[in-house]
């Protein structure tokens, strides 16, 4: 046999071999990414009509995204009450959108319309 066609054949293999290691080291990689991923940055929905929020309550992970979408034909705002966020005025078929970083729960109100209350949850 020739030597040089054997160690060749035998680099070969090896390659192969590594080649199908990094595969499948990517492909974990991607389905861990994927999981991950999928377990945060969610978005939840708020709509406010009929002077109300709703949900009124709505409880969230860190990370999460959540839209009011105001439906009423008026201006509505998102305000923490610890003015840790605060939408300013949505006006009608707009939306705002807030990215919860910090956990606790926060009460919200409208500062057009003080009677409205809600509160998100950012667990
Ligand atoms: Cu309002």
């Amino acid at each position: 046999m020739n030597p040089s066609a054997y160690s060749s054949r035998g680099g070969w293999r090896h390659q192969r071999l590594a080649l199908t290691k990094m595969l499948l080291i990517a492909v974990a990689a991607t389905a861990y990414a994927a999981a991950i991923g999928a377990a945060q940055a969610n978005t939840h929905t708020v709509v406010i009509e009929g002077l109300k929020y709703s949900p009124e309550v709505i409880e969230v992970n860190a990370g999460d995204t959540v839209v009011w979408t105001n439906k009423d034909p008026y201006p509505h705002t998102v305000t923490a009450d610890n003015r840790s966020f605060d939408s300013k005025q949505i006006a009608p078929d707009h939306s705002w959108k807030f990215t919860a970083k910090a956990k606790g729960e926060f009460s919200y109100t409208c500062t057009v319309h003080p009677t409205m209350k809600g509160k998100l949850v950012v667990k």
